[in-house]
């Protein structure tokens, strides 16, 4: 377990750029625009497959350890996910998103391909200080992967990348040149990125409290066997949270949008 909550994220920042390059680009671009020197993560999100191994309480244990408390639970019906979200009670540190997938519910073929992958994992590493960015510990062929990818986008995506920040997030509410995610995304979206419209490109809004949007994954290399394939790696995402009725900011997630950022990971 890790000591230090800025030593983690900033190992997690460096796995998640590493393969995400327009995550750095827009980084950059956004602290161009800024008079202060720094971008506040609204949150990071985390996969994982439901099994004795991987569940998400043993991804969840290296927040804990580290002061973070469990506030809200999630069921994504579809995608046959669960997932909880972590807030740390100092409220200037990212929340934690992280979904775990429903194995036992995909088809036979697919739990198998899972349970090979698994196998191939010493079940301590998952304890380990680096665990949160360490990647796969499996090896994958493109066959899997394939038939992985036609069940479930989140089961190869995990496959084929493992165990990672998937998305980091800005928070809109700390940057103080641009005050409105939609003036964001036009930024955005003049420098050429490109955005997810699942949903639209706004997910939500004041009425749930939380306005999110996020960039389509880059995509990167991964190893399959002899060969390597580029395909979607991790995304950037956006958050703008609005005051509840108690003058509080909203600091949960929304089921309904967070349903589409998953498929930021989509192929185009
Ligand atoms: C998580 C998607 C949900 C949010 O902010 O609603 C999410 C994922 O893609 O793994 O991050
Ligand atoms: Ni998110």
């Amino acid at each position: 377990m890790h000591s230090n909550i800025d030593t983690l994220f900033s190992h997690m920042w460096d796995d998640y750029v590493t393969i995400t390059p327009s995550a750095h680009k827009i980084h950059k671009l956004l602290l161009g625009e800024e008079s202060g020197d720094e971008i506040v993560n609204d949150h990071v999100a985390f996969r994982t497959f439901k099994l004795d191994k991987t569940r998400l309480d043993k991804l969840a244990a290296h927040f804990l350890a580290l002061g973070y408390e469990e506030k809200g639970q999630y069921d994504f019906e579809a995608k046959k996910l669960d997932a909880k979200h972590f807030e740390h009670p100092d409220d200037t540190q990212p929340k934690v998103f992280i979904s775990e997938l429903r194995v036992d519910e995909l088809s036979e073929q697919a739990q198998e391909i899972i349970h090979k992958l698994v196998g191939q994992m010493n079940p301590e590493v998952v304890e380990e200080d680096n665990f949160l960015y360490s990647g796969r510990h499996w090896d994958i062929t493109k066959a899997d992967y394939d038939t992985l990818l036609n069940e479930s986008e989140y089961a190869a995506w995990l496959a084929a990348w493992g165990f990672r920040a998937n998305h980091f997030t800005v928070s809109v509410n700390h940057l103080t040149q641009t005050h409105s995610l939609t003036d964001v995304n036009t930024l955005l979206k003049e420098a050429g990125f490109v955005l997810n419209t699942s949903g639209g490109e706004i997910k939500g809004g004041p009425d749930v409290h939380l306005a999110q949007s996020s960039t389509m994954a880059d995509r990167a290399d991964v190893a399959f066997g002899e060969e390597t394939l580029a395909i979607p790696s991790c995304f950037y995402e956006f958050a703008q949270r609005y005051e509840m009725p108690n003058g509080k900011l909203y600091q949960g997630f929304v089921a309904a949008s967070a349903d589409k950022i998953f498929e930021s990971t989509n192929a185009k």
